[in-house]
């Protein structure tokens, strides 16, 4: 399998799963090379050329690069026009973007809630010592406050009253997204599967990542848009996981 496409990717990350999913859309054949975020191998100095902000994921396709996965999936689209994934209509487009600024904004809250939850228990589960883990990031990068911030997230117990504070506040943004899917619509924009159902989707599947069990049963209009999403091949086949002993992996939508 030849492919032109390099994406730079992380294990659980959702928004990398949005570039995978738009690529299986389009049975597009592509690579992907694994960083370790608890190393913080996206803080590599080779990386923070590619992407300044040190975040996975990002694409490389030729000679363009391109970084933050909403952009990578919008340029993925003009540049693999079928299935197109963008709607014709301006209204659309802009109700495409908004769907992307709503999830883009309760990323936030989420990603506290994953450090005091998910990010901990993956760095203690290492059964690393501080000093093993402090060796293992600062050959990636001369920042301390990276090591720092990972030291802190290994050593420090979760603190349980900021985590119910930042679920109070991502259960306020869900009441919305179920108020607007009361009129049963399929997709987020209608009739038509869109860069919204993926910018979405992932995220919403990892409620229970921050302890979060009953999202679908609190909110059943996200659920049923979830099972909808969770027959799709594209999202089931880009559930995939970094092998310790790969780093790179060739992905292929005909297998
Ligand atoms: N808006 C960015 C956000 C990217 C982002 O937050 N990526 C996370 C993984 S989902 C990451 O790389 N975290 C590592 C870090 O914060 O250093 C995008 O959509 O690409």
């Amino acid at each position: 399998m030849q492919t032109d496409l390099i994406l730079y990717d992380a294990a659980n990350s959702p928004c990398g799963r949005r570039v995978r999913m738009t690529l299986l859309e389009k049975s597009y054949d592509f690579e992907i090379c694994w960083l370790n975020l608890g190393f913080m191998e996206q803080k590599q100095e080779w990386y923070l050329k590619l992407n300044p902000a040190g975040l996975v994921p990002t694409l490389v396709h030729g000679e363009q690069v391109v970084f933050d996965a909403n952009v990578i999936c919008e340029y993925l689209d003009h540049v693999i026009p079928e299935p197109s994934l963008i709607p014709k209509s301006k209204e659309l487009q802009v109700e495409m973007r908004m769907w992307m600024a709503y999830e883009m904004e309760w990323a936030k809250p989420f990603r506290e809630a994953i450090y005091q939850t998910y990010g901990k228990t993956r760095l203690q589960s290492t059964h690393m010592t501080e000093t093993a883990l402090v060796n293992e990031i600062v050959s990636n990068t001369q920042n301390a406050a990276y090591a720092k911030f990972a030291q802190r997230i290994l050593t420090e117990p979760a603190d349980e009253q900021r985590l119910s504070e930042y679920i109070e506040i991502l259960f306020e943004r869900m009441s919305w997204m179920e108020n607007q899917l009361l009129d049963n619509r399929p997709w987020l924009l209608g009739d038509d599967f869109s860069l919204a159902d993926i910018t979405l989707a992932p995220r919403l599947d990892m409620f229970p990542f921050i302890g979060v069990d009953d999202l679908f049963e609190r909110y059943p209009n996200i659920g049923k848009f979830m099972q909808r999403i969770y027959e799709r091949e594209s999202w089931q086949a880009s559930a995939l996981l970094p092998d310790p002993d790969k780093k790179r992996i060739r992905v292929s939508a005909s297998e």
